[in-house]
């Protein structure tokens, strides 16, 4: 590719403004006309060099018939046959993308065309990502959204925090300056949420929301099914890794250690309720607990790390922690003994000897256990 200077440089008032509408679509026909039409009309009356790429997964339901007989220069389709899915399309779009900047919408008309003007100021006021936001003041769901997509929605938002304090991070509306992207980590978009992704690998640092009223899809129906929610689950732990690397493989280690804390107990309380010898509970819920841990580990913490044969990671495992054990042990009584008042209060020498022996569970899991090759 050569380096031509292009119309669409970031600031450079006066000529048309280049943008490149991503679409994704699958089965999307009906919404169509009216997605166009409306394009068209923010095209012309904001003199925009404005091209719609329309990402479609081979709907086969008029979506081809329904673009051909709009015959619309500035209107291109792209029909996929591999890869499917909404951000491989979106991303397939990104490298299609001419306008120097991109905008990503849904075709449902959910999302407001209209709106694309006040992103396209954003980006010019400084913003390096502008999200169409639900949840910014001036924003709104349809009416009748149900409770229970809205709770999922703000559930799904607040897991976001850790990447981003916008308000919402989950919109499928969205635009940027296509030099974001030759800078940006390469894109993983395993789920649904590629704003999310170009957002965290893109590391914006001025995100700007424009409000928008998010209305209900009035042809079709979703295709946001509960497994794209595991995934995005999925997606999430990516970014984590990505952005804060060990430190959130050692969260995701600390809090299985919390879930096993728990399971030890539940373990011990039933084994006891039916009458188990008090020794040999306490000994089996140490047990149950271990094994959880264990598996909970190697299948999400340090599932980057090939899995060993079970039995010999297991007994690697148990070994780490009964070394984690002797260590915490040590520091306590260590620490009483530098601190002799606390003779008296051992809990608190206790704490520190638990977070030693957790840090050192973890280095031995992650560096000897679960280690990458
Ligand atoms: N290319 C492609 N587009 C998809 C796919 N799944 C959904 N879409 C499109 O992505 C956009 C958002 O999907 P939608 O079903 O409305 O999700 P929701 O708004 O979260 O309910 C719509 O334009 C869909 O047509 C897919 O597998 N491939
Ligand atoms: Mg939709």
């Amino acid at each position: 590719m050569t380096n031509e200077p292009t119309t669409s440089a970031p600031g450079l008032s006066g000529a048309a403004r280049s943008v490149s509408v991503v679409v994704p679509t699958y089965r999307e026909a009906a919404n169509i006309p009216e997605l166009l039409a409306r394009l068209g009309r923010v095209r012309g009356e904001h003199h925009l060099d404005l091209e719609v790429l329309i990402m479609d997964d081979a709907s086969n339901d008029g979506t081809e018939e329904a673009v051909a007989a709009l015959a619309l220069p500035w209107v291109r389709l792209v029909v996929r046959t591999g890869n499917r899915g909404l951000s491989p399309a979106v991303a397939d779009g990104f490298a299609l993308a001419g306008g120097g900047t991109v905008v990503v919408m849904d075709a449902d008309l959910s999302h407001p065309p209209e709106v694309i003007p006040a992103m396209l100021d954003a980006l010019d006021g400084g913003a390096d990502f502008v999200i169409g936001s639900r949840y910014v003041s001036g924003g709104a769901t349809a009416e009748d959204w149900g409770f229970l997509r809205w709770i999922n929605s703000r559930a799904a938002t607040l897991l976001a925090r850790p990447f981003t304090t916008v308000m919402d991070p989950m919109s499928g509306f969205f635009a940027f300056r296509r030099a974001l992207l030759d800078n940006a980590a390469p894109l993983n978009p395993i789920g649904y949420k590629i704003g999310l992704e170009v957002l965290v690998k893109g590391r914006c640092k001025k995100a700007a929301e424009v409000p928008i009223f998010f209305s209900q899809r009035k042809h079709g129906e979703s295709k946001l099914s509960l497994r794209e929610q595991l995934r995005y689950l999925r997606h999430l732990r990516r970014l984590a890794v990505f952005k804060y690397g060990h430190l959130a493989h050692f969260a995701q280690f600390s809090l299985v250690g919390f879930l096993g804390t728990l399971v030890n107990l539940a373990a011990l309380t039933l084994l006891d309720g039916i009458g188990v010898p008090l020794k040999i509970s306490v000994a089996a819920a140490i047990l149950i607990a271990m094994v959880f841990n264990f598996v909970l580990n190697r299948q999400v913490t340090f599932s980057d790390a090939p899995k060993g044969p079970f039995l010999r990671q297991l007994l690697g495992f148990c070994g780490a922690c009964a070394f984690g054990a002797v260590v915490n042990y040590g520091v306590t009584l260590g620490v009483i003994r530098l601190w002799p008042v606390l003779e008296r209060a051992p809990q608190a020498a206790s704490i520190l000897g638990i977070l030693s022996g957790l840090v050192f569970n973890y280095l031995a899991s992650r560096f000897i256990v679960f280690r990458k090759k």
